[in-house]
C-alpha cells in the first residue's frame, strides 16, 4: 500500500518531498516495486550457461526457423481507409463540477475508432491545431519507419497549422492504438489518443460483441480542468503522474450491454500515461484471447497478465443466460476502482460458439531461456546536483543513446536489467518480442506482445526476430520515464547492409524536458530544467 499513499500524494506535496524521494530511491521505492504478479528471484542455485557457442548457432537457427509463420501471409490489397484527425482543443464532459477543457482527434477523446480488415491500407491525415508541435505514433502496427511518429527520429514534429499524412497497411490483425508521441507526458494526459482495429475477416463470425475501453486516468482540479503541472521531479521516480478518476472511452464506468448467451470480445487499451490495471470481471469467467493484439496460442488466464501503460488485452467471455450486472473492476489497488459494468439482458441467443480462433503458430521457444543474450540493457536511474531524475540504458539516457543493433531476421535475446526501484513497461516499436524469463526462471506466455512490465529491481530476457528495418524507439511506456531520458534506438538493418546512422536526435520533442543543450553530448551534463 505504501505505492498508493505515494501516488495520492503526489501533486499536493511535490516539492515537499522532492528531497525525500531522492532519498527514497533505492530503499522504499525498492519495496514500493512489489506489484502483484511479479515473478519469483531466481533460485540460488540456478544452473550456469553452458551452451557451446556452436550449439547456441544451431538453437539460434531453429528458433529464427520456429518464428516463421507466426505472423499471416501478405494480406491481398484491400481498401483505401481514408481518415481526417485533426488535432486540437476541445470540451467534454467528465465530472458534474464542470465541462473540462482536453486536447482531442476531431473533438472526442478517444479520438474516432479506426476499423480496418488486414490488407486494407490507411491513409490517415494528420492536422494540428493545437500550438504545441505533435505527431502520432500507430502504437503495435508493424508500420514503414517513416511512418512511426517519433519525431527527430522518424518524422519531424507537425507545427502548428502543418498537416501530415500516414500511410501504411497494417500486416497483423489486432487491437492497436495510435496516440501523439510528441511531448508525451502533457498530449497523452490531456487526451490525445483512439484506438485503431485492424480485423481478420476470417474471425468476425466468432463473435456477437465486439467492442473496446480504452482506459485512462485524469488529475483534475475542482472545477474539473486538468491540473497543468505535468512532469516533475516527483512523478518521474515514481510511477508516472497518476489521476484519481478513471474512465473507458473518456466515461467514468460504462456499461456495456449484451444478451444472455452472447460471445464478446473487450478489447482493453491502456492509455495511462503511467498507470496500470489489472482487470477483474465479476462472474463471467473472462480470459484473454490476445495481448498487444497477437493471439495467444491458448487462452490466458487474467491472473497471468497485467494491462501496463501501453498494453492491450482482448479478453473473452460467454454472456450467461442469466441476466445481471456484472462489475468490471481494476484489481491493482484492492480491487475498489471501478472500470465499467457488464450488463447482461435481453432475449437470450444460442450459445454454441465452437472453438475460439487462438494461434497455433506461436513458437514456444522454451531453448531461448538458456542461450547467452546478445544485448544486455541495465535501466537505471541517477539524480543530477539540482536533484532531478534522469533514468538511463547502459549509463546513457535521450537523446545521448547508445544504439542496440539487430539484424532483419535474425534471433535476438536482449536481457533487461532494472536496477531501479520502480516497476518500467518497456516498448520496442515496429517488433513483436517474446518474454522468455524473469528472475533467472523461464517463462511460458504463449503469445508475442509489444510492451513488457518490468518491476523494480526484476530482470527480463525477451526474444525476437526483427522483420522490419528501421531505426525504432525502444523505450518506458511510462510518459515521464520517457521524458527523463528512459528511451534508446533499436537500429535494424537488413543482413549484409551497412551499420545504419542514427540521426541528430536532439532535433525531435519526444518529451518536453528533453529540449538538449548546444554542444557535445554527455551523459552525466544537466539537460533538465
Ligand atoms: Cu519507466
Amino acid at each position: 500500500m505504501l505505492r498508493t499513499t505515494f501516488v495520492l500524494t503526489i501533486t499536493r506535496h511535490r516539492r515537499l518531498l522532492a528531497t525525500l524521494v531522492v532519498v527514497m530511491i533505492g530503499t522504499a521505492c525498492t519495496a514500493d516495486g512489489e506489484a502483484p504478479g511479479s515473478a519469483p528471484s531466481p533460485p540460488d542455485d540456478a544452473p550456469a550457461i553452458t551452451v557451446p557457442p556452436e550449439a547456441e548457432r544451431e538453437a539460434r537457427l531453429t528458433l529464427a526457423a520456429e518464428f516463421e509463420g507466426l505472423y499471416p501471409a501478405i494480406a491481398a490489397p484491400g481498401r483505401l481507409v481514408e481518415v481526417d484527425l485533426v488535432a486540437r482543443e476541445s470540451v467534454i464532459d467528465l465530472v458534474e463540477a464542470g465541462p473540462t477543457t482536453v486536447w482531442t482527434y476531431n473533438g472526442t477523446v478517444p479520438g474516432p475508432q479506426i476499423e480496418v480488415e488486414v490488407g486494407d491500407t490507411v491513409r490517415a491525415t494528420l492536422t494540428n491545431e493545437l500550438t504545441s508541435p505533435t505527431s502520432i505514433h500507430w502504437h503495435g502496427i508493424r508500420v514503414p519507419n517513416d511512418m512511426d511518429g517519433v519525431p527527430g527520429l522518424n518524422q519531424t514534429a507537425l507545427a502548428p497549422g502543418e498537416s501530415f499524412t500516414y500511410e501504411f497497411t497494417p500486416p497483423d490483425p489486432g487491437t492497436y492504438w495510435y496516440h501523439s508521441h510528441t511531448l508525451g507526458s502533457e498530449q497523452l494526459d490531456r487526451g490525445l489518443y483512439g484506438a485503431i482495429i485492424v480485423r481478420n475477416p476470417a474471425e468476425v463470425e466468432s463473435f456477437d460483441v465486439d467492442a473496446t475501453w480504452i482506459l485512462d486516468d485524469w488529475l483534475l482540479d475542482e472545477t474539473g480542468q486538468i491540473i497543468e503541472e505535468f512532469f516533475d521531479n516527483h512523478v518521474a521516480m515514481h510511477h508516472g503522474r497518476y489521476g484519481e478518476l478513471v474512465t473507458a472511452n473518456g466515461e467514468p464506468a460504462p456499461i456495456l450491454t449484451v444478451r444472455p448467451g452472447e460471445r464478446v470480445r473487450l478489447r482493453l487499451v491502456n492509455a495511462s500515461n503511467g498507470r496500470w490495471y489489472e482487470p477483474r470481471f465479476d462472474g463471467l469467467g473472462a480470459r484473454v484471447l490476445a495481448v498487444d493484439g497477437q493471439t495467444a496460442s491458448r487462452p490466458v488466464r487474467l491472473d497471468d497478465v497485467t494491462l501496463a501503460a501501453g498494453n492491450r488485452l482482448d479478453v473473452v467471455f460467454d454472456a450467461p443466460m442469466t441476466p445481471g450486472a456484472h462489475a468490471v473492476v481494476d484489481g491493482v489497488f484492492g480491487a475498489d476502482t471501478p472500470l465499467g459494468t457488464i450488463l447482461v439482458e435481453g432475449d437470450p441467443v444460442a450459445a454454441d460458439h465452437g472453438t475460439l480462433p487462438l494461434n497455433s503458430s506461436v513458437p514456444d521457444w522454451a531453448a531461448a531461456a538458456a542461450l547467452t543474450p546478445d544485448i544486455d540493457l541495465t535501466i537505471e536511474v541517477g539524480v543530477d546536483e539540482d536533484l532531478f531524475a534522469r533514468f538511463r540504458f547502459n549509463g546513457r539516457s535521450y537523446p545521448d543513446v547508445a544504439p542496440v543493433h539487430l539484424e532483419q531476421g535474425t534471433f535476438a535475446k536482449i536481457r533487461l536489467d532494472n536496477r531501479t526501484g520502480v516497476l518500467h513497461p518497456i516498448h520496442l516499436h515496429g517488433q513483436f518480442f517474446k518474454v522468455l524469463t524473469r528472475g533467472g526462471v523461464p517463462v511460458d506466455e504463449p503469445f508475442f506482445r509489444d510492451t513488457i512490465f518490468i518491476d523494480g529491481q526484476e530482470v527480463v530476457e525477451i526474444g525476437l526476430v526483427p522483420l522490419e528495418t528501421g531505426q525504432w524507439l525502444l523505450h518506458c511506456h511510462i510518459q515521464e520515464h520517457a521524458e527523463a531520458g528512459m528511451a534508446t534506438v533499436a537500429l535494424v538493418r537488413a543482413p549484409g547492409a551497412d551499420l545504419p546512422e542514427l540521426p541528430d536526435l536532439r532535433a525531435g520533442h519526444i518529451g518536453a524536458t528533453l529540449t538538449a543543450p548546444e554542444g557535445d553530448m554527455d551523459p552525466d551534463e544537466e539537460i533538465l530544467p
